[in-house]
């Protein structure tokens, strides 16, 4: 029920309720995976349909964005599990094209809370942004993050180019996003997908231990 409001609240770009609600849950003892995937993913799910069926346009889904970033914020703290000193660098964007990047930082937080240094290079990131912060990070994982049908081709041509410029056995590449799947990642050479942010830091932990 608390989770159904939540939705209601982001579909209706009032971020004022939705922060309220998203304290009032918690003090409640609901956790803040749930209050992430029930409430405020699930609500991103409603707003993308709404947006689709041109029942919601860009400026409101700019405004739910950034209402569920704000209580991304609020619950970042409760979110992280600690795992551990894992010391590698780890170098994450959004691939040229694509803006979105809410779930890049989901992906970007909880590889921390696991013990990465993460190396966040933003959105709209031409592979050769992505070789030069591998190079200049000594990163040891890369995740790139689609949510366009019509930038996934740009992951490959980042895999390509990471293999072009000689460095791609130093890297675990891992990819994910809303359309990505398993199959995908591995027609275009990827190490990995990932599904969610804790699935991400968990096959990141996997590639190093
Ligand atoms: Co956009 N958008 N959008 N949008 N948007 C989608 C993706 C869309 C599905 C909506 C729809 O039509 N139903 C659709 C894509 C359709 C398609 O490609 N088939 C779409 C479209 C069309 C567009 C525009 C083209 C619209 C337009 O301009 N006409 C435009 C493109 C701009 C661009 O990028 N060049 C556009 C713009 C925008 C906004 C800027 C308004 C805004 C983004 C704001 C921001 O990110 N700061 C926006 C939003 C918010 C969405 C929806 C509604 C929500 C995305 C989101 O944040 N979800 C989205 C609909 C949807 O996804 N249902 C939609 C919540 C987030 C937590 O989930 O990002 O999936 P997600 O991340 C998950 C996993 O995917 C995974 O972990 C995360 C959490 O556990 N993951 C990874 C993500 N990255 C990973 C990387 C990894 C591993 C896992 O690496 C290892």
């Amino acid at each position: 029920m608390v989770f159904n409001s939540m939705t209601d609240a982001l579909v209706a770009c009032d971020k004022d309720r939705l922060i309220v609600m998203v304290k009032t849950a918690l003090e409640q003892g609901e956790s803040a995976d749930d209050i992430l995937n029930h409430g405020l993913i699930a609500g991103m799910e409603v707003v993308g349909d709404r947006m689709e069926s041109g029942d919601m346009f860009i400026p409101e889904v700019l405004m739910a964005a950034q209402a569920m970033t704000e209580c991304v914020e609020i619950l970042k703290p409760l979110l992280e599990e600690t795992g551990g000193n894992h010391a590698a660098a780890v170098v994450i964007g959004t691939v040229k094209g694509d803006l979105h990047d809410i779930g890049k930082n989901l992906v970007a937080m909880m590889m921390e809370s696991a013990g990465f240094v993460v190396h966040d290079i933003g959105v709209d990131i031409p592979a050769e942004t992505f070789i030069a912060a591998i190079k200049e990070k000594n990163a040891k994982i890369v995740c790139l993050s689609a949510l366009l049908t019509t930038t996934m081709p740009a992951m490959k041509q980042t895999i390509d180019a990471i293999s072009e410029s000689g460095i791609r056995d130093q890297v675990k590449i891992l990819v994910g996003g809303a359309p990505v799947t398993q199959a995908f990642a591995e027609t275009i050479g990827a190490d990995g997908f990932a599904a969610d942010a804790g699935s991400a830091a968990k096959l990141a932990k996997s590639f190093i231990q």
